[in-house]
Order: structure tokens, then sequence, then C-alpha cells
């Protein structure tokens, strides 16, 4: 069955009635610019074909509950208590349902809305956005969330302020100090485009990719190493990054150049130069990836692909061996480009390469993967997708 239909019956098994509507929204795989979102920086993501499914209906009751094939249990509350529970109660609350929660929460807190006079709800979730694999699940909950509610509560707002909401949500309410990269590539997806996003203005362009006319797939390879961002790693970069900001004297490592380098070397210790390296480099990398895509097309961006999952390797430090193992063999078997993608610390590479070598390129990750005694990798291609929509 596809998680549409997984989402619609377990509305109908939950409530015995015919849900209202149907919603969804895409994860993501990152072209490149990794960890410049919260630095205020450039990103260039594009929406999966996988997709997180919400089957909505209304209740007369003022609460809200949702329920998901994660975890079957439901999980219900008076929407007038959202405020009480974020963010300090959060706890309380199953991991999984402090997303489509949060979301409710942070909608009615951006709009000034009184939790007592919108409807109640009940949400059915489904989806086929592998989790913990570096795609932003996450992103997608929050998204198909955010648009259901925003169109049942007659909220108006628009899909930038609906990835402000999920972000808030997933700061707050689940408490993973993520930027906002994931949720605008979830809401502005287009066909066969990326998401040039200023993360500092939050301009957004859509640019073409031309993977298929120039006869390139993208490959995932999630190595299913798990990972998560409410801990550890992501929040120590995070810190790296801002006391490199503070030694500089500017509000983000957006305002720093490359030329500015020397003297960042100057002012801060040897880990938090590399951290800060990373950043500068890969925000250069965005925008000359953007450029020659546009100049040269897809063939001519693979460099720079490569280049930066070095310096996620070597400076920032956030692979892992199955990760650097995924995007050297996809080199020594022709790839144009790749590099892992999302937060790191597990997840999944992309390699972007000639269609005719996918089988060969997957045959040969298979079988460096076997070799080296790591757990079977999924492999899969992905076309660029279209952004959060309701389905029916
Ligand atoms: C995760 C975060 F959610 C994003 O905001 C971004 O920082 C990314 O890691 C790294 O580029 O996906």
């Amino acid at each position: 069955m596809t998680a549409a239909g997984e989402a619609h019956g377990l509305f109908s098994t939950l409530t015995g009635n015919e849900p209202v509507g149907l919603w969804s929204a895409p994860g993501r795989v990152n072209l490149i610019g990794e960890h410049t979102d919260y630095n205020d920086g450039f990103v260039f993501p594009f929406a999966t074909p996988h997709r997180t499914h919400v089957a909505l209906g209304r209740r007369s009751d003022g609460r809200i509950r949702v329920v998901s094939t994660f975890d079957e249990a439901p999980v219900e509350v008076a929407l007038t208590d959202l405020d009480a529970l974020f963010p300090e109660r959060r706890d309380e609350v199953v991991e999984w349902a402090r997303y489509p929660l949060g979301v409710a929460w942070a909608l009615l807190q951006a709009t000034g809305t009184d939790a007592a006079s919108v409807t109640g709800v009940d949400l059915a979730f489904a989806s086929d956005v592998p989790v913990g694999a570096g795609l932003s699940s996450s992103a997608a909950i929050e998204g198909a969330t955010g648009s259901a509610l925003n169109d049942v509560w007659g909220l108006g707002l628009d899909r930038v302020a609906l990835a402000q909401a999920g972000r808030r949500a997933e700061n707050e309410a689940v408490g993973a100090p993520t930027g906002i990269m994931d949720q605008m590539a979830s809401m502005l997806g287009e066909t066969d485009a990326g998401t040039f996003l200023d993360c500092r203005s939050l301009d957004a362009q859509v640019v073409a990719l031309g993977f298929d006319a120039a006869g390139l797939e993208l490959m995932v390879i999630d190595t299913r190493v798990a990972h998560a961002h409410s801990t550890g790693g992501y929040g120590e970069r995070r810190a790296a990054c801002e006391r490199g900001a503070e030694a500089m004297g500017v509000p983000a490592l957006r305002d720093v150049r490359v030329n500015q380098l020397p003297q960042v070397e100057q002012l801060v210790d040897e880990v938090t130069y590399r951290r800060v390296r990373h950043v500068v480099t890969e925000n250069q990398r965005v925008l000359d990836t953007v450029r020659t895509l546009r100049e040269q097309g897809p063939r001519a961006i693979g460099d720079l692909l490569y280049a930066s999952h070095a310096s996620m390797r070597d400076d920032f430090e956030i692979s892992v061996p199955e990760l650097d193992l995924a995007v050297e063999t996809a080199r020594e078997n022709g790839a144009v480009g790749a590099r892992m993608t999302g937060g790191g610390f597990g997840g999944s590479a992309i390699a972007l390469i000639d269609r005719a070598a996918v089988p060969a390129v997957r045959g040969a990750v298979l079988a460096a993967f076997a070799a080296a005694g790591h757990t079977e990798p999924h492999v899969f291609t992905v076309r660029p997708s279209e952004g959060a929509r309701r389905d029916g």
C-alpha cells in the first residue's frame, strides 16, 4: 500500500470516519551547503520523491490527537494545553509526537491565535521518507502538519512562514538546534529543480538542475548508520561556529570571506579554525555550484561536491567511515561528484552519476561495504520533486 493509503486507512481505523483532506510534504536531499544554514549562509537542497502523508479530520472538543505508523499508540492533548507543554514540558510527550504537536503550537504562536478558537483535529501520519537516513523525515512531518493545519484553521500563512513554524517546532518542541534548510526545502521544492536559499534573507530561487537532460542520476547511499541532531555533535559544531563569529566580531560566519581566513586563524584555537574554514569555504562552494550549474550544466559541478565532502570529513569532522567509503567508491567508479548529505554522523551520501553507470556503481558500493564488514546500505536514485501540497 502507498503511504497516502496507509495514512487514510489509519485515520479511518482511529476515528471510524473519512478524513476531510489529505496533505503531504517531502524529505530533502542537500546537493551542497552543509552546516551553513544556521550561520546565515547559503544552501542548495531539493525535495525528495519520498513524502510524509497526513489525513486530517475535525473534532468538536478542542483536542488534538495524532497517530502514526511509526508508533500506533495515539497521543492526545487539549489544544489549550499546548502552551504549557512547549517548550518546558516537552519530555512528557513521546518523541515522534513532538513534531506534529510542536507545529500546531508554533502555528498558533506565530499567528497569535487563541487555541480555544480553532477546531480540534485528528491527524494520522504515514511516510515513505526513510527515518534516520539524513533525508529529513522530520521536515516532512512538519511540512505535512503545517500545510494541513494552515488550511483547516484558515491561518493564511505562506510557505516561508510554514517553514519557520516547522523550524520552531524542531528547535523548541523537539529540542534539536537545527537551521531552516530542511523545512524550506520541503515547503518550496519543485520538480527537477533545487532551491537556492539565502538563509539570512530567506530569499529563495528555483534553479533547474538538468540532471535528466544531461543523462545523469542522483544516487542516494543510505549507510544505515543512524544519527540524531538533538544530541551531541551537531550542537558542538554550532557552538564552534558561534565562537568563530564572535572572535571576528560579526553576527554570523556568513560575514566572513575566504580571504579573511588567515585572520581567523590568529584569533581562535586550531579546532575552531577548521570548523570556521569549513563553513566559510562551503558557503563559497554553494555560490560556485549555482553559478557553474547555470553556466555549464550539472556535469561541471562534480569537483565542488568532492571538495565539500573533504571539507566535512577533514575540517568539520562530521563524516563516518561508511560515508567516506560510499564517496570514494562512487569516485573510483566514475561518479561526476559525490559527498555526504545532511547533518552528518551517519545518514546518507549522494553521488551524481551517468545513468548507464547506476548498476555498476550500486554493485561496487554494495561490494565495498560487504568487504569492509559494514551493514548493507540502501542504494536508490531520486528525482528532485514537488514541495508540500494538498493531495485530496
Ligand atoms: C540538519 C539540520 F536540520 C539542517 O538545519 C542543517 O543544519 C543540516 O543538518 C546540515 O547542513 O539537516
